[in-house]
């Protein structure tokens, strides 16, 4: 695309990326099979030999080709976030943001700047399960009039330490040990908590990535926070401290533990499925930008630094601004050419973007680029598709590796006067970028600011905000995590290390592992806390959720059918699972097909479970062990089940009923109780199916956790 296209084109910005990837895109559908120099090819199965049983001729050029670049198609892996999965869409600003910042793409609501985001985890390698306990990464890259913008981004708004020269370290320690490659994709081992303990700045993010946070139930569910501290740049030279979010419409929701593992074993690919299927689906996941201002003579307010990474801004402290939306609408073409190529940068900024001291910030400006160097094999990534802008590139870089563009003319040097000093640098009018002239003044030194110092306050704060469940999974994370360290004396100085944060914590993660309560009584004396950042204040619905009904020849059609069609109004999937596919019959001879069968499905891949009646298809599934696993499962993971007539004798048959004080068999009416919903009377099918429907908006019923030792999961 010529310079002059392009400026025409940019009324239609939200086409746009998606018109310049287009010009990249083959389809091979129908053609002729060539080499890679367009010669075609009459046999691709049998090498070219000297005689049928002779050796293979070196003189076969496809062999050759098709042989080396096999050998050749893998690239290194990302040094963290290996493991990721990209969609496309665009974002749309609420209104112009002006007065704040002047960033082309935040002013125009009418304007949809196009957008890719790749989800990803930090540790495991490229093909580690999706579901393991880790950071998620959320990068966005807008391709905006006035070049990229990259909002690359982590699911948790802190990080585990305060200066980027410790990154390395951070990352040798959690990543498996050197020595055998063990343990994949997890933090429970005993490099990473030798860190964690040697370095006690780690406590605040050990506390929300051992929180539900750290296995999120969906991609589609999942915040972003910029992490950094950065400013925003208004059109008359004024900034503020900005932090970013994104905040998923669906709200920020988790997997259970047991969930988690189980997944990683019959779904690695949980959560790129469950974004791709979505996406296919046309439920197109949102998510609503926010920033968060802090002006530049308040930044001393705080009694916490704003630079400092290991802290987040309280919400209630200070608010959150919503300014706009991003929706994802396309899943990409070819997971090499756009995931695992696309190369984001924090320091991929665009006018009225800037950044601050934040001393990770700083570190990080470096990394990026110094990696996708070695990853992408030299310095002309920016031309591969994904990564190219939509605006204008015109620079006076040449060559290097896998160069694209054909430069022309004579002239490669600023200033010049044979091309009149073209490219020539554009005044701030013109959208060049002017870094915000900050006074910086100071001594050379290798040193951390005293403000830095306070490593526990915050984790005290998050540690308040949670609900008793949510304290409950952290302590049970840690028992599993901690539990897998061998080495005592690194056991016991967590305990010590988190009695810093709170004695009740600290005596409950002793309990678990193996070593004694803390010595002393700990706590930061913050009595504190910030809803927001507890999940059990966060936005509820039954839309997109996806419910297990378990059916079995005879099964009665005339509920199925009603509770499918009013899931299905209220946003709700269902698949039908019995324990082979194929079409089921029921009482009513009608046919119904089970999309999945007790092998290629579980309790653990559906949010809620329904069992209808129908006597003969209760008798077979009472005999069944996996429909009564299935349903235990369901129950332990707190997920609403619903059952109706015969289904509720199979419920009662099961833990669910040893939890229940209730008597399900003897209830006749509608019946709630800890999210289990029955049902024996036909009439009350309606009444039960909202019940249901609210007992799914509602999620977890974590209640049943409480009921103490009824329950393993
Ligand atoms: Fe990254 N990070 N990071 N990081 N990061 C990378 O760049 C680094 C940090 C984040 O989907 C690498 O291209 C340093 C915080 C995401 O392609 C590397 C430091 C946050 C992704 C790198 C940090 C992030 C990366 C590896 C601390 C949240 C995946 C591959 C000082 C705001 C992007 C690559 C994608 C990737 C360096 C800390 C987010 C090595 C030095 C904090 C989402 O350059």
């Amino acid at each position: 695309m010529d310079n002059n296209q392009q400026n025409n084109e940019l009324s239609n910005l939200e086409n746009l990326k998606d018109q310049q990837l287009e010009t990249v895109r083959v389809d091979h559908k129908g053609t002729k099979l060539t080499t890679n120099q367009g010669v075609r090819v009459s046999n691709t199965d049998d090498s070219l030999k000297a005689g049928e049983r002779g050796p293979t001729l070196m003189e076969d050029f496809h062999f050759r080709e098709k042989m080396t670049h096999f050998d050749h198609e893998r690239i290194p892996e990302r040094v963290v976030h290996a493991r990721g999965f990209g969609a496309h869409g665009y974002f749309q600003v609420y209104e112009p943001m002006a007065e704040i910042t002047k960033a082309t793409f935040l002013q125009d609501p009418s304007v949809k700047t196009p957008v890719f985001v790749r989800f990803s985890t930090v540790v495991g390698s490229r093909g580690s399960a999706d579901t393991v306990r880790d950071v998620r990464g959320f990068a966005t890259k807008f391709y905006t009039e006035d070049g990229n913008y990259d909002l690359v981004a982590n699911n948790i708004p802190i990080f585990f330490i305060q200066d980027a020269i410790k990154f390395p370290d951070v990352v040798h320690a959690i990543k498996p040990e050197p020595h055998n490659e063990i343990p994949q994709a997890s933090a429970a081992h005993d490099t990473f908590w030798d860190f964690v303990v040697s370095n006690t700045e780690t406590a605040h993010m050990i506390m929300w990535l051992l929180s539900d946070r750290g296995i999120p139930r969906s991609f589609r569910m999942m915040e972003g926070f910029g992490v950094n501290t950065f400013r925003f740049v208004n059109e008359q030279g004024k900034a503020r401290f900005v932090k970013f979010h994104w905040k998923p419409l669906l709200g920020v929701h988790s997997l259970t533990w047991d969930e988690a593992q189980k997944l990683a074993g019959k779904d690695p690919d949980f959560l790129r499925r469950d974004l791709w299927e979505a996406i296919n689906m046309g439920e197109y996941p949102e998510y609503e930008l926010g920033v968060q201002l802090i002006e530049e003579d308040q930044e001393f307010n705080f009694d916490f630094d704003i630079l400092d990474p290991t802290k987040f801004w309280p919400e209630e402290q200070v608010p959150v601004k919503i300014i706009g939306k991003m929706t994802l609408n396309k899943n990409q073409d070819n997971f090499f050419a756009e995931t695992e190529q696309v190369a984001f940068h924090p320091g991929h900024v665009v006018p009225g973007i800037d950044f601050s001291n934040d001393p990770l910030l700083q570190g990080r400006l470096f990394s990026y680029t110094d990696t996708q160097l070695l990853r992408l094999g030299g310095p002309n990534f920016h031309e591969i598709p994904i990564n190219r802008p939509i605006a204008c590139v015109n620079n006076n870089q040449r060559d290097g590796f896998h160069r694209m563009t054909i430069d022309k003319g004579a002239v490669s040097y600023s200033p010049n006067s044979l091309r009149n000093n073209s490219p020539q640098p554009a005044s701030d009018k013109e959208h060049g970028y002017t870094h915000y002239a900050e006074k910086v003044e100071g001594q050379k030194i290798r040193k951390r600011s005293g403000s830095f110092n306070d490593h526990y306050r915050q984790a005290t704060l998050f540690w308040n905000s949670m609900s008793p469940a949510e304290k409950k999974h952290i302590i049970k994370a840690f028992h599993f995590e901690v539990g897998k360290v061998q080495d005592k004396q690194i056991k016991q100085r967590v305990v010590e290390m988190f009695n810093n944060v709170d004695s009740q914590l600290a005596i409950q993660i002793a309990e678990g592992i193996g070593v004694n309560p803390p010595a002393n009584q700990g706590g930061t004396g913050v009595t504190a806390s910030s809803p927001a950042v507890s999940q059990e204040n966060t936005v509820k619905q039954a839309k997109t959720r996806k419910v297990a009904i378990l059916i079995e020849n005879g099964f009665n059609f005339n509920e199925v059918s009603q509770v499918m069609t009013g899931l299905s109004a209220a946003g709700v999937h269902a698949d039908l699972i019995s324990k082979n596919l194929g079409m089921i019959t029921s009482v009513e001879s009608q046919k119904l097909e089970a999309n999945k069968s007790y092998a290629t499905s579980g309790a653990i891949m559906y949010d809620a479970l329904y069992i209808p009646g129908g006597k003969g298809s209760i008798d077979l599934l009472m005999t069944h062990k996996e429909a009564k696993d299935f349903i235990n499962d369901a129950f332990v993971h707190a997920k609403p089940i619903g059952a109706t007539n015969e289904g509720v004798d199979l419920l009662a048959s099961t833990d669910a009923q040893r939890t229940l004080l209730a008597d399900l068999g003897s209830q006749t009416q509608i019946f709630t109780d800890m999210g289990v919903v029955t049902v024996r009377n036909e009439t009350d099918l309606s009444a039960f199916q909202q019940e249901f429907i609210n007992a799914i908006s509602l999620h977890r019923h974590w209640m049943r956790e409480n009921q103490d030792g009824k329950m393993s999961g």
